[in-house]
């Protein structure tokens, strides 16, 4: 039976999920001209090049495809908006320190991408993906600095759990917030894999909270 003093949630972890897996391809935005009206609540993807930023994005939904994922970097080219409820979207933004890209494109991406997220009124949070084994590297700092200058809400998820043991994640995991307490403090961290699924529940969660469903 259930404890009295624990009461029922009201929304329980499977109705959330149900939220996420309704959720549909809205455009591909290569302009800022071509961006949904800044009227909503949004929460994007941002994080180098293959850390799985569009992977996270498809074990989310629920939906494999969704978003396009590659073993490649560089796969997502455009900011790719996905349509989760009335005006809540969650983003899908190009990596970033990925040198095969041309100059002209990356810095039309660049430009893309600054502004956006300096400007963007509907953005409520912004999950930065990293490789567990590769975090807080120079680009993710600058990125950091630029949101923390901003006051934007940031959550880490550490990408790729699976590739480390159990004891060695959960150490990478310490070590990573104890770097964030002191260099960037507010900006919460967690894990995360596609393989496992660890982290989804969380995610899930603070996704709710950033749209405010
Ligand atoms: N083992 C493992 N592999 C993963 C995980 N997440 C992503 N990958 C792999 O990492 C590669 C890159 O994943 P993507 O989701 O395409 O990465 P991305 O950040 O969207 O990359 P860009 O769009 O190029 O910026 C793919 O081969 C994925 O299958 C994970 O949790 N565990
Ligand atoms: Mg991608």
């Amino acid at each position: 039976m259930r404890n009295p003093s624990n009461p029922i949630p009201i929304e329980g972890a499977s109705t959330r999920a149900a939220r996420y897996r309704a959720a549909r391809f809205l455009n591909s935005v290569n302009a800022l001209s071509q961006l949904p009206p800044d009227t909503g609540r949004e929460v994007a993807f941002a994080g180098r090049s293959n850390a799985g930023k569009s992977s996270a994005l498809n074990l989310l939904t629920g939906q494999r495809g969704l978003a396009r994922t590659s073993k490649t970097p560089g796969r997502t080219q455009l900011l790719n908006f996905f349509l989760v409820g009335p005006e809540r979207y969650l983003v899908d933004l190009p990596g970033y320190g990925f040198a095969q890209v041309p100059d002209a494109i990356r810095r039309h991406w660049q430009a893309l991408l600054e502004r956006y997220l300096r400007e963007r009124q509907a953005l409520g949070g912004l999950l930065l993906l990293m490789d567990i084994r590769q975090p807080l590297t120079d680009l993710d700092r600058r990125l950091l600095d630029r949101l923390a200058a901003r006051g934007l809400p940031v959550h880490v998820l550490l990408t790729k759990a699976d590739k480390l043991g159990r004891g060695k994640a959960t150490a990478a995991l310490r070590q990573a917030r104890e770097t964030l307490d002191s260099d960037f403090p507010g900006v919460s961290a967690q894990l995360f894999s596609v393989l496992t699924r660890e982290g989804v529940n969380e995610a899930h969660a603070l996704l709710d909270r950033w749209l405010g469903y």
